[in-house]
């Protein structure tokens, strides 16, 4: 059953009127202990996981709801294999420089690397039995990943973005969404940055131009239509 558009900014979402659950995935960006846990990768980096743990909340209520309508849910995890052959050697250098050098042991494991503590989704967020889990070795969910051929397959045209980073992670993806024609949404209290500037300024972004890579809204908007 067709659901009423979400209340958004600079446009009410989808720009054609109506989503379902079979037209529509949430997606739930990196929500990894490297990225919100005490000791993982961005605690590492000396940057406040307050932050990034803020979206936890409004993301799980989303989640929930989503989860009950029967809505295509995908999960993303940012990572390199245990033998670091997908790791750039500048993604490497540049993660070094700040003293969380992705590969090298940290209080979570190897940063960033698949099958490690600090790789892992946070409890509060873990995925649930017949959702999509994708591992992605750069910031855009689609780069080196099967996420296109899978929205493809199951027809998915809509896209509610969440997760972290708004402007690393969630906003390459965003755009990567974008420019394959999915009509995106960003919560913005469900995504969150290190840099609360860069979080509001991430957002501006999103609303230039009409909406150059979509529209953004809030969990209780989009719980508001989801009823
Ligand atoms: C970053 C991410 N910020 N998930 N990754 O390095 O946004």
């Amino acid at each position: 059953m067709p659901l009423t558009p979400v209340d958004a900014d600079p446009y009410a979402w989808p720009y054609d009127g109506e989503f379902a659950p079979e037209d529509t995935a949430l997606i739930v960006i990196d929500m990894q202990t490297d990225f919100c846990g005490v000791g993982g990768y961005v605690d590492s980096m000396g940057y406040d996981i307050a932050l990034t743990r803020a979206p936890i909340e409004p993301i799980r209520s989303v989640l929930s709801r989503m989860r009950t309508l029967g809505f295509t849910i995908i999960h993303t995890r940012e990572g390199h294999r245990p033998d670091l052959s997908d790791l750039p050697a500048n993604k490497r250098w540049r993660s070094r420089q700040i003293g969380a050098g992705i590969g090298d042991p940290g209080p979570c494991g190897k940063i960033l690397v698949r099958g490690e503590p600090g790789w892992e989704i946070i409890p509060e967020l873990a995925p649930i039995e017949g959702e999509i889990v994708l591992d992605k070795p750069g910031k855009g969910s689609f780069c080196a990943t099967d996420l296109e051929l899978i929205l493809r397959t199951q027809g998915i045209r809509n896209l509610i973005l969440s997760g972290i980073t708004t402007d690393v992670c969630v906003h390459t993806t965003m755009r990567e969404a974008n420019d394959r024609g999915f009509e995106c949404l960003l919560l913005a209290d469900c995504c969150a940055a290190t840099d609360p500037a860069n979080h509001l300024a991430a957002l501006h972004m999103v609303k230039m131009q009409g909406g150059v890579f979509g529209t953004v809204s809030d969990s209780a908007a989009l719980l508001k239509s989801l009823g």
